[in-house]
């Protein structure tokens, strides 16, 4: 039997269930990217507000690309359940935030009224690092078709820009209030990003929309913290014993979560300190040691734990060759190239990190943090090295971790995926091993306008890129 409002009443073993009357809510948010990440960190954080008597929070879930997450989702009502796990401890709680899931390409001008519907005043989103279209000068990209569809403005919108600026446009000629565009993905200022780009957009499709953007939007930062690894058959398997119903749609995460808000909105949001959310004026100093020092960790577990035929974090984190060069990673490298730290105590920040990275009930797979790498390294790893070599200080485990991921990119990149993935590709091709590092960090490099790497540091990274030999 499937997880739906007809059913809850079926629901077995010990959930934690929804306090508030969903069908009784408006739907104030539009999220678009309804991924994993949103149904186990920003949807809890509503489900909190609503279960602590705030109203009108209902979410309109928004896939820009497929129908996977509404199949999950549409015959559950949006119901899904999400479990907390820490080594052999587990609980369940089923979220209700979520109201409806719409497919963009299935039905766009659908998408769009409901970001332009009156009782709409959020548009967050979690689409990953590389739906924001960005190219090598962090502006719009035009050579993806997507977005010159969307410049273009002669077919239904496909990028979020398209979605935002046909909404906007609604809004402003219905005399509507302007909306808070709150960015959930893991960039550097990523309010800013959004506003920048957006604001590219606008002012290159419909100028006379500008003005008004500005003057009536909110694009706040934020720093979000959960991991949440893809959710497995094993896990669907796992909640149906549980609760005793079918769920497609849980999500299996660990007990910490984090949301640092920049307190900038342009209308009323949802009460998310209910949940534990902060709001501050000034969101970078978490951003940024979060980016370099959880993420930055991450991502050399990944490239350094596939090359040592690791398959999880946990795995990797337990590999005594390994542990060392992360703990040296965030305390010895990222952390010193921090320049704010609002009074966050960084050696206990990477104990705790640590701990989470071993948590061996996540199951997070390498291979899913290998992914997008090209978007991913140079706010995690190139902004890290950029200031330490400037200081004149080294990053040696830094450079192992980029070595193994230059490596990784000839043999293993198109099997997780990247965006970037043929241009890298071909450059391994036509470079080879004495000049890709030149090819990425060298004058006039790929990655060169993120990070000028000297001659003598580029010849170390070329031979330790020699030592590695993924299969
Ligand atoms: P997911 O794979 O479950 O969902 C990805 C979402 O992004 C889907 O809705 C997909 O349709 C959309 N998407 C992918 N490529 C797109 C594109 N080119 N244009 C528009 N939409 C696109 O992944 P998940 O776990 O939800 O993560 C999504 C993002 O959330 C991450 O990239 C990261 O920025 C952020 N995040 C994820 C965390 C995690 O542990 N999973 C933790 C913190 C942040
Ligand atoms: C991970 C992040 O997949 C990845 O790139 O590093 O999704 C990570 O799990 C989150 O940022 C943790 O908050």
């Amino acid at each position: 039997m499937r997880l739906s409002s007809a059913t809850l009443d079926k629901v077995s073993g010990s959930v934690l269930m929804p306090r508030y009357e969903r069908s009784a809510q408006a739907c104030g948010i539009v999220h678009i990217g309804l991924g994993a990440f949103h149904r186990a960190h920003q949807a809890v954080y509503t489900d909190d507000a609503m279960n602590d008597g705030d109203r009108g929070w209902g979410i309109v879930g928004v896939s820009l690309l497929n129908a996977d997450v509404q199949a999950q989702m549409s015959p559950q009502d949006g119901l899904y359940t999400v479990r907390e796990s820490q080594g052999s401890a587990t609980t369940i709680r089923l979220i209700g935030s979520v109201r409806t899931v719409l497919v963009a390409p299935h039905d766009p001008i659908t998408v769009v009224r409901a970001i332009a519907d009156p009782n709409t005043r959020i548009v967050s989103c979690t689409i990953t690092e590389k739906g924001y279209c960005r190219g090598r000068d962090e502006r719009l990209d035009r050579t993806l078709p997507d977005l010159a569809s969307d410049l273009a403005a002669d077919a239904a919108p496909r990028t979020i820009y398209g979605f935002l600026a046909n909404a906007l446009s609604m809004r402003k000629q219905s005399g509507l209030p302007g909306l808070s565009l709150v960015c959930c993905d893991n960039l550097a200022d990523n309010g800013s990003q959004l506003s920048a780009l957006l604001g590219e957009f606008i002012g290159e499709t419909d100028p006379s929309l500008l003005e008004w953007f500005y003057d009536r939007c909110r694009c706040p930062s934020t720093m979000v913290d959960r991991i949440v690894p893809a959710t497995t058959d094993a896990d669907r398997e796992q909640t149906a014993r549980d609760i005793g119903l079918r769920d497609e749609a849980t999500i299996n995460t660990e007990p910490f979560r984090q949301w640092v808000i920049e307190d900038n909105f342009a209308g009323p949001r949802p009460r998310w300190e209910s949940g534990g959310a902060q709001f501050v004026p000034d969101v970078a100093p978490f951003e940024t040691a979060k980016l370099r020092m959880l993420n930055g960790a991450h991502s050399a577990l990944a490239y350094l734990g596939l090359a040592r035929g690791h398959e999880f974090v946990h795995q990797a984190m337990a590999d005594p060759e390994l542990r060392p060069l992360i703990e040296s990673l965030m305390c010895k490298e990222a952390a010193p190239s921090l320049a704010h730290t609002a009074g966050l105590d960084l050696n206990a920040y990477a104990q705790a990190l640590t701990a989470r990275f071993s948590n061996a009930a996540l199951r997070h797979r390498l291979t899913q943090i290998a992914m997008d790498g090209s978007q991913k390294i140079p706010q995690r790893w190139l902004d890290t090295l950029e200031i330490q070599n400037k200081k004149g200080q080294d990053c040696p485990a830094l450079l192992q971790a980029l070595a193994a991921w230059i490596a990784f990119l000839r043999a293993r990149v198109e099997e997780v995926g990247d965006p970037m993935a043929a241009t890298l590709i071909t450059l391994w091709r036509r470079r080879g091993k004495s000049g890709i590092v030149d090819a990425l960090f060298g004058p006039g490099g790929l990655f060169a306008h993120h990070w000028s790497a000297s001659p003598e540091i580029r010849r170390r990274l070329t031979q330790m890129v020699a030592g590695f030999d993924f299969r």
